[in-house]
């Protein structure tokens, strides 16, 4: 045990253990230099798990390609093991704590024979900030090993700190045999450890990101009075120089990245509007000795959506990902550098697709669909410090003041484009009913909609009800809570078109939302919260037709009244866990929508 690079006993000994009980050849301690990192890229080339892509238009980039039915977060097969079924609440997938040992035991037993494991020491937050949360993740991928160096801060620094401090998450990961029947994301809050078997995808095996950053994270925030949020944090910087600070929750590819880092639209960067990009995932949010609500991004990279990324709806990114940025699953052109449906420029004329095989324009499945030449949910990992609009406050230990929280979904007709709740509680209830339509495809099938509170539904590491009551508590922690909207891009019109031209524009919505923040223009009060005034949204450079934003902004009662049976249908669920604050909300919005005002 003395070839251990650590004092700290804990972390020694379940070293050892894991690794008796995974059977790796040897074991490699990650120390965050360019010279290890540089020896585990090549060797993960001479495997052929990562490919080299043009150094020339592409330095430092690589391309890594999963198992065909391993391409994204594979949410059945992903466990809260608490002691009591209770605790994981009616939203989770739940295992007892002993049966779920026995069952990953008995997949990770030799697990990593003939293979490296990697000890990975990370900090979620910056070293030491008390912000921050440490896990070490242990395993045998030179995938994870190097997504990890970009996604967190990883290696040396943190060993140190973990000499000072004895708390961190204990995460294991084994790609095993990459098999789904053999494949378990399991996360024990009361143990503070997280078990991944059987994967390679981003979601279920970078354990610093949902595994640690949001499920266990939010239990931890619930014991000790912070909140840990699928949210973006942006700064908007006015045209007098003051930057406020936002924080949205969307769920699952409803727009985060793409808002964390827009670039103004002509009309409004007249003004002098600028935008600086904090995260685009995940936010931890504290009280902080000024009553208000202090946020930090813990992560290091970005995790993004590869499809539709391009100069028109998101240029700081391409910018982004041109150097130092892991692609997965993504086309590979014949020049050495990738492509994807929705990127700049023609469509290649051949190249190699996702799943390895030999792609050119105009292949057709079996069932008639084109062949795609990237997964829908391809990625890219790039580090944060790339992006052009990267906030100077990403190190800062104490975070940003939020003064907005922005919850959001796909909605086609219900949600106007954007409305700001009465109070904190309100706000609350806001949150906790979110929803997502599908998009176009299902239109007529109108109410089918997916509840996804918070956009944490996937995420949340313990009982909703739990943890809706902990988002009541945290408003009465603050001498001024941010206000709370709602905000919705994804309206369409009779034939499924949206109203809405988003992206960029968005940021019009994101004025008006600061007007309110700082009381400068007044709103009309509807029966779902404060809706704004037409005039109050500058559309310079902007031409709708006539009554389109008219029409964005409507509030119709009927639909409302509808939504309630199945805000009803998902609170019912919770039964007397739900706090009756939340029914409250209910029932005073029902009134709302019956009243004749
Ligand atoms: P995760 O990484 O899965 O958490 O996703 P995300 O929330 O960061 O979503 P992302 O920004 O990657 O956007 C997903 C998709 O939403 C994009 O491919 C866009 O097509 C679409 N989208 C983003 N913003 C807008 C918008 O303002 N309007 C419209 N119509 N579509 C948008
Ligand atoms: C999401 O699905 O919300 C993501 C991608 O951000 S993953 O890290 O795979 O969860
Ligand atoms: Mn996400």
């Amino acid at each position: 045990m003395t070839k251990f690079p650590t004092h700290n006993k804990k972390l020694k000994e379940w070293v050892a253990r894991m690794a008796k009980l995974c059977q790796p050849e040897d074991i490699v301690w990650i120390n965050g230099s360019d010279t290890q990192r540089a020896a585990l890229e090549k060797e993960a080339l001479t495997q052929s798990e990562l490919i080299q892509l043009n150094p020339e238009g592409l330095p430092g980039c690589f391309l890594h390609r999963t198992a065909v039915d391993d391409v994204a977060r594979t949410e059945h097969l992903t466990f809260i093991c608490t002691k009591k079924k209770h605790t994981a609440g009616p939203t989770n997938n739940w295992m007892a704590p002993q049966a779920a040992y026995k069952k990953a035991k008995a997949i990770f037993r030799g697990a990593m024979r003939g293979r490296t494991m990697y000890v990975i020491p990370f900090s979620m937050g910056p070293v030491g900030s008390r912000f921050s949360k440490i896990g070490v993740e242990l395993t045998d991928s030179r995938y994870v090993a190097l997504n990890m160096l970009v996604m967190t801060r990883a290696g040396e620094a943190v060993l140190r700190q973990l000499e000072k401090e004895d708390n961190f998450t204990r995460c294991l990961h084994s790609k095993a045999q990459l098999d789904i029947n053999k494949r378990l994301i399991l996360h024990f809050p009361e143990d503070n450890t997280i078990w991944s078997v059987g994967s390679g995808y981003g979601g279920n095996v970078l354990l610093g990101k949902k595994c640690l950053s949001l499920r266990i994270a939010s239990y931890l925030g619930l014991r000790e009075h912070w909140l840990a949020e699928h949210m973006l944090i942006m700064g908007i910087e006015e045209p007098n120089g003051h930057i406020e600070y936002i924080a949205a929750a969307f769920p699952s590819a409803c727009g985060k990245t793409n808002l964390a880092m827009l670039v103004p639209p002509e009309g409004l960067k007249v003004k002098g509007y600028r935008i600086w990009t904090v995260g685009d995932d995940i936010s931890w949010m504290r009280v902080d000795s000024d009553g208000a609500l202090w946020a930090i991004n813990p992560e290091t990279g970005f995790f993004g959506v590869a499809p539709g990324t391009n100069s028109e709806t998101n240029p700081n990114m391409v910018e982004t990902i041109r150097k130092n940025t892991i692609f997965t699953n993504v086309l590979l052109k014949d020049d050495k550098t990738v492509w994807w449906e929705g990127a700049d420029g023609e469509i290649p004329s051949g190249g190699i697709d996702w799943q390895g095989r030999p792609w050119k324009p105009g292949l057709k499945e079996a069932n008639g669909r084109p062949v795609l030449g990237a997964h829908p949910n391809s990625r890219f990992t790039a580090p944060v410090a790339n992006c052009p609009s990267v906030s100077f406050r990403l190190e800062q230990h104490h975070g940003v003041p939020i003064s907005a929280i922005v919850f959001g979904g796909r909605r086609q007709y219900l949600a106007p484009l954007v409305y700001e709740t009465f109070n904190w509680q309100h706000g609350v209830f806001a949150g906790a009913t979110m929803a997502s339509e599908r998009t176009a495809a299902q239109v007529g099938e109108l109410g089918q909609v997916r509840r996804d509170p918070m956009a944490m539904l996937p995420f949340c590491g313990y009982n909703m009800a739990d943890y809706f009551r902990h988002w009541l508590n945290m408003g009465k922690r603050m001498a001024k809570p941010p206000k709370i909207f709602h905000v919705n891009w994804f309206r369409t019109d009779e034939k499924g078109e949206f109203l809405w031209p988003g992206f960029r524009e968005n940021l019009r919505v994101l004025e008006w939302i600061l007007d309110r923040c700082n009381a400068r223009v007044g709103a009309s009060k509807t029966a779902i919260g404060y809706v704004p005034y037409q005039a109050d949204i500058d559309m310079t450079g902007l031409d709708l037709a006539p009554g389109v934003l008219e029409k964005l902004l409507e509030v119709r009662k009927d639909n409302w009244l509808e939504e309630l049976k199945g805000i009803k249908k998902f609170f019912s669920q919770f039964k007397k866990d739900l706090p009756c604050e939340l029914w409250q909300e209910y029932k005073t919005l029902r009134e709302r929508l019956k009243s004749h005002e």
